[in-house]
């Protein structure tokens, strides 16, 4: 009798385990899998797939820091002087208007966008950015069309964190955001800013980051940090500031990505890199940013 149920749990068991095994061709869900699982050590395009089965195609880092880090969003500016029009992907597309406070949304939507080699010529968003749970975040400024094989030689800015601090947040940015919506109105400045996180530079120092930006905003910042979700005088909303602490709030020249309105002289401020323009196109003059950093992507990365 115990010889038929050691019989039987054996079979239930093998079949079991038979069930569980993974499939040959194991698709990775992130560079840091990818890494892990194949010992993959270079830097390129890889094909991810998403737990529900959407396969996409961007590039892994596999060398800063230990690599393992997963290009998830670029965001671009394709003209300063649209103010919340077309390309404003990860602003608004639809005019700043207070009727539309989260504007096209991106920052906390499953919308994607554009691919992985046009990635410094157009904003991209893949299912890595809402679907891959990090730890990290890393931030490259690579300027605008460089085609994928000269991101890393020609970027002039690159940094990330290591604290880990996206384990508070919810594992991805996706997540962060719905913590603390990009959104008009949705706080003031400075009681309601999201996290400033130190960063450490792999291209470029703090001092070299923070002459990136007009000397009044050196004045209102601190480099050393990214900061997410800032808030402006007139309660408009920013996503990522560029290597950034505000001290001040007119976080509109330092910041990119934001919100459905911009208050302060409608729509000027308005748009992907919000208003990094103030005192001239690439001045870096006033408030206005460098050219240098005003003709380049921000590359987002996970690990
Ligand atoms: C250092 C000059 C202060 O200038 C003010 O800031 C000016 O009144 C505004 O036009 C300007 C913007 O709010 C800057 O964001
Ligand atoms: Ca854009
Ligand atoms: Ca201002």
């Amino acid at each position: 009798m115990a010889n038929w149920i050691l019989l039987l749990v054996a079979l239930a068991s093998l079949n079991l385990s038979l069930c569980k095994r993974e499939p040959e061709y194991f698709s990775p869900r992130s560079c840091k899998e990818l890494m892990e699982r194949y010992k993959t050590e270079e830097d390129g395009l890889y094909y991810l797939t998403s737990p529900t089965g959407v396969v996409y195609q961007t590039y892994c880092d596999m060398t800063t820091a230990g690599g393992g880090w997963t290009l998830v969003a670029s965001v671009h500016e394709n003209n300063l002087y649209g103010k919340c029009t077309t390309g404003d992907r990860w602003s608004s597309q639809q005019r700043g208007s207070p009727n539309v406070p989260d504007g096209d949304g991106s920052w906390s939507n499953t919308v994607t966008f554009g691919n992985a080699e046009a990635a410094t010529s157009d904003d991209f968003k893949n299912p890595g950015y809402y679907d891959i749970t990090a730890e990290n975040v890393a931030v490259w400024h690579v300027p605008n069309n460089e085609r994928v094989g000269r991101w890393k030689l020609t970027s002039f800015l690159r940094y990330h964190t290591e604290s880990k601090f996206l384990r508070s947040y919810g594992g991805n940015l996706y997540n962060l955001f719905k913590i603390f919506p990009v959104k008009y109105n949705a706080g003031s400045c400075p009681a309601n800013h999201g996290p400033s996180v130190p960063v450490v530079y792999d291209v470029g120092d703090a001092s070299f980051n923070h002459k990136l930006f007009g000397p009044h905003v050196r004045g209102e910042t601190e480099p050393g940090f990214i900061t997410f979700r800032a808030i402006n005088n007139e309660r408009a909303a920013m996503a990522i500031c560029l290597g950034v602490k505000p001290k001040g709030c007119n976080t509109e020249h330092s910041c990119i990505g934001g919100g459905g309105h911009f208050p302060e002289a409608s729509p000027r401020q308005c748009g992907d890199f919000a208003s990094f323009d103030w005192d001239g196109y690439g001045t870096n003059a006033g408030w206005s940013a460098s050219k240098q950093v005003t003709g380049a992507a921000v590359l987002l990365f996970y690990r």
